[in-house]
């Protein structure tokens, strides 16, 4: 249903804020969805399994490294158009979108930001292009909110690091051709390292049973004495600043991205409830029904105007990291609040995979808590309106 008669809500003409070149990266985004991600994509979370033909067209179609610049591979297109191509890629499923978000921000973004002029040469063409794959490290199994409190270490070897520690619930790790792993120094300084799949010691367990992302690959990073070049040390950053600067980046995305999940669900729901009769009339005549459509639509709206809204105080370069943080926590539990809704006009129908509410739900959960969970991006909302921590 939503695949061949999908209409994307635009309730307040947020259209007219975009150009021309926007409308036409959205639709070149929307009708490869429609045609390569929508047909199968059931199936793929059906069988948990990453669809991993798919990886080398979103980087002939664009989505790896939009706004890095052209010279490395990436289009070098604006911070909008970044957020609509996550916008399509998650109306089609949240997996498909991690895996271009992870890729783009978390990857080529320290690279690029980071990285000397060699590693940018060496791996960016090839990330944006889709012939590597690339994973990001920060999160450890007894350090997720806290990422300060990290474990994994390297020392200096004279003409080596040597990396030791593991990573947990990271995405792409076992399909990774290279990570980018953030780890302390012997003075507890956190830096960026990349690790090359091959190096000895260096192994990525999947992590499997997973009821939500099942068609996104997730997994470990496991150091056991990695020896990893020096050439590998990203030498722009230092601190924790490095890869809180890439959830910037990659929170922004999913701002947008959660919009698509929402407005599949909506459309899907509206077209459902003039179709569906019951008590000898259409479901969406009945009071219950307009008002979940009424809501949901109010909803999708506001975050519209919201992710547009930082989309351009990012493209002036102005977006606070704490900006960012309300448009991803306000933006993914309203796609959350939408999907559930949406499933209930469904009725049964909307528990089957036949129709996209029930993934896009399940999908969600992991949304509102990776990246810094719902509450973890409240604290930060209420560190920077009161200047007071409530973190510790
Ligand atoms: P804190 O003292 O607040 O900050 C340390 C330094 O970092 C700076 N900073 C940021 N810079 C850029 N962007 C941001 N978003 C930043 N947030 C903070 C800050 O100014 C400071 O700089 P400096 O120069 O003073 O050193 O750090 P804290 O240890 O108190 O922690 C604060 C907290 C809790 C907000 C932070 O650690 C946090 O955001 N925790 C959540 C962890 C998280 O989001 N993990 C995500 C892992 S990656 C992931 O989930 C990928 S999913 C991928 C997918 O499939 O799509
Ligand atoms: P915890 O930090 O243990 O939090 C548990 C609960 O305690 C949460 O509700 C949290 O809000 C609450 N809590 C914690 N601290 C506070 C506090 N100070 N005040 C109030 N409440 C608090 N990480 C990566 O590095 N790279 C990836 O690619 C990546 N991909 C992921 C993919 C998936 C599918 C998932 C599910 C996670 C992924 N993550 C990744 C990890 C993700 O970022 C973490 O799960 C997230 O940051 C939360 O950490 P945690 O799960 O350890 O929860």
């Amino acid at each position: 249903m939503s695949t061949i008669r999908y209409k994307s809500p635009d309730y307040y003409q947020v259209d007219e804020l975009l150009t021309d070149e926007h409308k036409l990266i959205r639709r070149t985004i929307r009708d490869w969805v429609n045609r390569a991600v929508i047909p199968i994509i059931d199936e793929a979370n059906q069988h948990h399994a990453f669809p991993r033909h798919l990886v080398k067209e979103l980087g002939e179609i664009g989505a790896f490294g939009p706004y890095i610049p052209v010279e490395y591979g990436g289009a070098g297109m604006d911070q909008i158009s970044y957020g609509l191509i996550m916008q399509e890629l998650e109306r089609g499923d949240s997996g498909i979108r991690s895996m271009a978000s992870v890729q783009s921000s978390l990857v080529m973004y320290p690279i690029y930001k980071y990285g000397t002029e060699e590693q940018r040469r060496k791996y960016l063409p090839k990330l944006a292009s889709g012939e590597m794959i690339g994973a990001f490290g920060l999160t450890e199994p007894n350090h997720g909110s806290d990422p300060g409190g990290m474990l994994c270490k390297f020392t200096d070897q004279g003409d080596h690091y040597l990396l030791n520690g593991s990573k947990m619930w990271i995405t792409n790790a076992p399909i990774c051709d290279i990570a980018v792993v953030w780890a302390k120094d012997e003075t507890g300084t956190v830096k960026g390292l990349i690790a090359e799949r091959g190096m000895e010691g260096f192994t990525t367990p999947e992590t499997l049973k997973k009821w939500s992302l099942r068609s996104s690959s997730t997994g470990e990073l496991v150091f056991d004495d990695v020896r990893v070049p020096k050439e590998n040390i990203l030498p722009g950053v230092k601190g924790l600043k490095g890869p809180l600067s890439c959830l910037s980046s990659a929170r922004y995305g999913i701002a947008w991205g959660v919009i698509g999940a929402a407005m599949d669900c909506f459309d899907c729901a509206l077209q459902y409830s003039k179709e569906r009769k019951q008590f000898g009339k259409p479901i969406a005549g009945f009071q219950l029904t307009q008002k979940k459509l009424a809501e949901m639509l109010t909803e999708i709206t506001k975050a519209q105007l919201l992710a547009w809204r930082v989309g351009v105080l990012r493209n002036e370069d102005r977006a606070t990291p704490a900006q960012i943080s309300m448009c991803k926590r306000n933006n993914v539990k309203m796609a959350l609040d939408v999907a559930r809704e949406s499933r209930q006009i469904l009725g049964a129908m909307g528990i089957t995979g036949d129709f996209p509410m029930m993934r896009h739900m399940m999908n969600l959960e992991s949304v509102i808590t990776y990246e810094g969970t719902h509450d973890i991006h409240l604290l930060i909302t209420g560190n920077d309106i009161t200047g007071e921590n409530a973190f510790e």
